[in-house]
């Protein structure tokens, strides 16, 4: 029996440039529910002219009808007014929202500058918040992209071949020397190249509250799915992307030694064909232009029974260290500990019985989320969800769903926990 685990990335009923991903609250919830987790922390976006508080409000309306496990948000910050940073310090210790994500990359779209950056940090870091970052150098990418397309390079391979781990490596340092001279705590988010790692770790050697998570794709696969036949790579589209194998050696080294302190999923989902969901939930969008590709793939279902599998079970981590990395650290981190994260008497009973002998195949077609495929299509794994409380009630019975739309409660995170 362990506590459900806590996944602090997902992105449910979420745009994405002309994109939108495919799992709604309903249809996402209830895969992470069959994963074991039953706390996501997904996200609100700000739209540009939009306050953070109105982006919550937005957000909170989509997900309460129909969340069948617990969550929260952070809210991505776009557009740093004087009015958006004045919300801050109430998001933080009124409504909850106590980690702000901010995006490197994606210029004209997401991203933010380093002033607009720097901003935010200072007025979160004032305040007990966190800032999550994106960090990859978006403006270079953009030259990389523009000439790639230019030369007809336009099939998925190049969207790894322009987003250079130097690249990662160089905005994850900026990321922590803003947020060091800001003194707030950052948090990098999905990070994949082992030279970014290395800054982590350099500033982490200092003493300064830097922090970062991985996700199974970047453990679990390397660049060479992009090789793969026809448009099929397009399923493996997503950012940062696949990196070489000396990149998941390190991954792996950091998950051991702490340097990482969580794994998510950044389920991100997208079908691949464009039916039943339409265009703009499936990779056939960018067909001809990998740039307009959505970027993301699903994965929420499988963090437990992949980390199980390939950590545990490999000897690499132990049994303590992958519940520390999937419920208890992510809780910690973003002020949801010992609620969340943790079997204690006070905690919420959010368990789940897991049989760690039991071999099961990885598939989408009996995976619970809405995407027509899985990246880890076929493949074998040891350690399987057999039920999952929620609360104390049983939602998950082996293949069968007890769950509710709806039943899943808002969680206020307190101000950010550093571990
Ligand atoms: N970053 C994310 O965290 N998720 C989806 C796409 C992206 O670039
Ligand atoms: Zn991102
Ligand atoms: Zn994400």
């Amino acid at each position: 029996m362990i506590p459900g685990g806590v996944d602090v990335h997902t992105h449910l009923e979420f745009p994405l440039g002309e994109a939108e991903t495919c799992d709604t609250f309903e249809s996402g919830t209830r895969s992470a529910a069959f994963g074991g987790t039953t706390t996501i922390v997904d996200f609100a976006l700000q739209q540009r002219g939009e306050t953070p508080k109105q982006a919550l409000d937005r957000r909170l309306a989509v997900a309460q009808p129909k969340a069948s496990v617990d969550y929260g948000f952070h809210l991505i910050l776009t557009d740093v007014t004087p009015d958006a940073l004045a919300e801050l310090p109430d998001l933080i210790n009124q409504e909850g929202i106590s980690s702000f994500k901010m995006f490197m990359a994606y210029p004209g779209v997401l991203m933010v500058d380093d002033a607009g950056i720097f901003k935010a940090m200072r007025k979160a870091g004032a305040h007990g918040g966190m800032i999550n970052v994106h960090a990859e150098n978006g403006s270079v990418i953009q030259v990389l992209i523009e000439e790639a397309l230019a030369q007809g390079n336009t099939s998925p391979k190049f969207h790894a071949l322009t987003r250079p781990r130097i690249m990662e490596a160089e905005a994850s340092h900026r990321a922590i020397r803003l947020a060091e001279l800001a003194e707030v705590p950052v948090y990098l988010v999905h990070l994949s190249a082992k030279e970014a790692l290395d800054t982590v770790v350099e500033a982490r050697d200092r003493g300064i509250p830097a922090f970062a998570e991985t996700c199974p794709h970047y453990l679990f696969l390397t660049i060479d799915e992009y090789d793969r036949p026809d448009f099929e790579p397009a399923k493996f589209v997503m950012t940062p992307p696949l990196r070489e194998h000396d990149c998941q050696q390190a991954l792996w080294r950091g998950l051991k030694f702490d340097d990482l302190q969580i794994v998510s999923t950044d389920h991100c989902p997208f079908c691949f064909n464009e039916n039943p969901y339409g265009i703009h939930r499936s990779k056939q969008l960018g067909r001809d232009n990998f740039e307009r590709i959505p970027n993301g793939a699903p994965g929420v279902e499988f963090r437990l029974s992949l980390l199980f599998d390939g950590g545990v079970g490999t000897g690499r981590i132990s049994l303590n260290r992958f519940v520390q990395l999937t419920a208890t650290a992510p809780a910690k981190m973003f002020g949801l500990f010992p609620r969340k994260g943790a079997i204690a008497v006070g905690s919420d009973a959010d368990l789940v019985l897991f049989d760690p002998l039991k071999t099961h195949t990885l598939s989408a077609s009996t995976h619970h989320s809405n995407a027509d495929y899985t990246l880890y299509e076929g493949r074998r794994v040891t350690g399987k969800v057999e039920k999952v409380f929620l609360r104390g009630e049983l939602i998950v019975d082996g293949d069968v769903w007890l769950g509710r739309a709806g039943n899943g409660q808002f969680q206020r995170r307190s101000a950010s926990g550093r571990i």
